[in-house]
């Protein structure tokens, strides 16, 4: 339709705790966005494809160790490397459905004892999201849904820290979703805020930017 032609994506993030299901249902997301017609894609951060990526990967799987502002700070590098191609492909009107963004990068630092300030800093010139959906669980219920794997923070008491960490990121523009609920309504609660922003965003919303 000729009125959509400068229409743009969404740029829509999952952020929660381990087992939370964020990448069950961002998947599943893509899928109904698709069957509805838009153009979708995935993407999710830590992207361990990169060279950046790769040396993420090595130290979540304790294959190597490294300062945890250096680490920090290879996250954040991590979001950068993608930062234009994310704004060519919402520009374009592709929707970005995103398993992880600054918040993780913020939330998981912050945890360790990094200053909350600094961890922000370097995310300042991202693109934000117009939406952030947040799977809200326990940290003592994710923790039995089908255990942990052997990944840097996979465990209770470091995600329990996280919990607190997002809890002070969190503001009220976020979507908290009770990620207890059968999946099946997860993803139906899902779905539906999803589809108000993505209109929203085809009715002209701008692109902004972190850290507001
Ligand atoms: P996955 O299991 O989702 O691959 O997460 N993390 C993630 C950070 O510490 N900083 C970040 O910026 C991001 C995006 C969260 C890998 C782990 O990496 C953490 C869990």
């Amino acid at each position: 339709r000729a009125c959509n032609i400068e229409s743009r994506g969404a740029l829509i993030v999952l952020e929660g705790l381990d087992r939370c299901g964020k990448t069950s249902q961002s998947s599943r997301l893509v899928s109904y966005m698709e069957g509805l017609g838009h153009s979708v894609e995935l993407l999710r951060f830590p992207d361990r494809t990169t060279n950046v990526g790769q040396m993420i990967s090595a130290y979540l799987l304790n294959q190597s160790e490294l300062d945890d502002h250096t680490i920090h700070l290879l996250f954040s590098a991590n979001r950068w490397e993608k930062r234009s191609m994310m704004e060519t492909k919402l520009k374009a009107g592709t929707t970005l459905i995103v398993d992880r963004y600054s918040y993780s990068g913020v939330a998981f630092s912050s945890a360790k004892g990094v200053d909350l300030e600094w961890c922000k800093a370097p995310e300042i010139g991202l693109l934000a999201p117009d939406l952030v959906l947040y799977l809200d669980m326990r940290p003592e219920k994710a923790a039995e849904r089908g255990g942990y794997g052997d990944e840097r923070y996979e465990h209770l008491e470091f995600q329990k820290k996280v919990a607190q960490c997002y809890q002070i990121l969190h503001d009220p523009s976020w979507k908290m979703v009770d990620a207890c609920q059968p999946m099946e309504d997860v993803q139906k609660q899902l779905q539906e805020i999803v589809l108000d922003h993505v209109l929203a965003c085809q009715k002209g919303k701008p692109l902004s930017l972190l850290w507001s």
